[in-house]
């Protein structure tokens, strides 16, 4: 090999590490009814075109809602969706839409979860309407299918949802350095959350009770700190429990009741 080419190689090398130590990966765009929006619609604004992809780090900051620069900011547009419907979301790297997902290094799961637009995210208003962890079976992560699948995942809104205007809070949990807790110096979980807005038309007359974010996370909590390089043949989703359209069918009562029998 000629000392130029090598030192091209070099070069080469280095310019993907340095792509693969910035690119992290955003919520590109959604995909409603077969069609693939433009990147940013119907969701909340980056943080800017330069830091877009940065992760949330600290899950009791006010940025690990959505990833926006303020917590007031809103999308430009809204976008219908039927309740009971299937739309995808999609994720990139890069502003490009040929670009992975996310770095396979980046293993974790894959959560999303719903809030009515009028509370603007604050108070425990988020409800789970979507998980993907490990597969044991396949050994698989939520982010590996992410990846098979051009950055795509499907998504089904509840049937029975009440018809109106919702957040849909999208998240990726990257696991590769969750071994330790967050601290202001050292690193812990990655949380790539991101909020588009939703019209949902038809459904029914279920809100589900929801949690707060920030503060449904524990910093030391089950699937937040977790090491990926120990064995395991299983990983707890972290939040609440996941809704099911036709779960809650009763008042808030009634549910509460329920869940101490549970418990
Ligand atoms: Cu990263």
């Amino acid at each position: 090999m000629k000392a130029g080419s090598s030192l091209g190689f070099w070069l080469a090398l280095l310019v993907a590490f340095a792509v693969s130590v910035n690119a992290h990966t955003h919520l590109r765009d959604l995909i409603i009814g077969g069609k693939t929006l433009d990147r940013g619609q119907c969701i909340r604004p980056y943080i800017d075109d330069t830091t877009y992809s940065y992760p949330a780090k600290d899950p009791n900051d006010i940025f690990m809602r959505c990833r926006t620069p303020y917590a007031n900011s809103t999308a430009k547009t809204m976008c219908d969706v039927q309740a009971g419907s299937t739309i995808k979301v999609e994720w990139h790297e890069l502003i490009d839409p040929t670009s992975r997902g996310i770095n396979p290094s980046h293993m974790g799961p894959c959560v999303a979860y719903m809030a009515p637009l009028s509370s603007n995210g604050d108070g425990k208003v988020w409800f789970k309407i979507y998980e993907n962890g490990y597969d044991p079976k396949t050994k698989k992560w939520c982010i590996d299918t992410v990846n098979d699948n051009n950055g795509t995942l499907p998504i089904t809104i509840p049937s029975d949802l009440l018809k109106g205007s919702y957040l849909l809070r999208t998240e990726i949990i990257a696991l590769h350095l969750a071994y330790v807790p967050f601290d202001k110096i050292k690193t812990g979980a990655e949380y790539y959350s991101n909020c588009a807005e939703l019209n949902i038309v038809g459904g029914g007359n279920v809100v589900p009770p929801g949690v707060a974010f920030p503060g449904a996370y524990d910093i030391n909590g089950k699937g937040i700190v977790f090491n990926i390089t120990a064995p395991f043949d299983s990983y707890p989703i972290p939040g609440p429990p996941l809704y099911k359209a036709g779960a809650v069918i009763k008042p808030c009562t009634t549910r509460k009741r329920r869940r101490r029998e549970l418990a």
